[in-house]
């Protein structure tokens, strides 16, 4: 068995990273796929984080500012509220199961971006 990575490059958003398992057989399997998006004086970046249907999903929230509200990170289709301390990443895991879109946001509500799940 051997771990690869594959990377799906799409104009205007982020790289996601695919980790794969070929199993003797050949067959690939994606195991869990990671996304890194950075809180700074602009906001979330990027705003639109592609992920696929039915992988796990590891997404590392990075706050690298203290000019903006988005102290916490919530994830309100997928039940999570988690603090975000300066300059310390914070990793979220979940499943996306259904095709869409899905927002993130800040503890208000008021700074906001998106998973677009296919
Ligand atoms: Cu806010």
């Amino acid at each position: 068995m051997r771990k690869t990575v594959l990377q799906i490059g799409l104009a205007g958003f982020l790289l996601v990273t695919i980790f794969a398992l070929i199993t003797p057989g050949g067959v690939k399997r994606a195991r869990f796929q990671t996304a890194r998006i950075e809180i700074n004086a602009q906001g979330y970046q990027p705003v639109n984080v592609r992920l696929r249907r039915g992988v796990r999903a590891r997404v590392t929230f990075v706050r690298t500012t203290d000019l903006t509200c988005a102290k916490e990170i919530v994830l309100p289709d997928f039940n999570v509220r988690r603090a975000l301390p300066l300059n310390q990443p914070v990793v979220v895991s979940f499943t996306p199961q259904k095709k869409g879109t899905f927002a993130f946001t800040c503890g208000m509500n008021m700074m906001r971006g998106q998973f677009i799940v296919r």
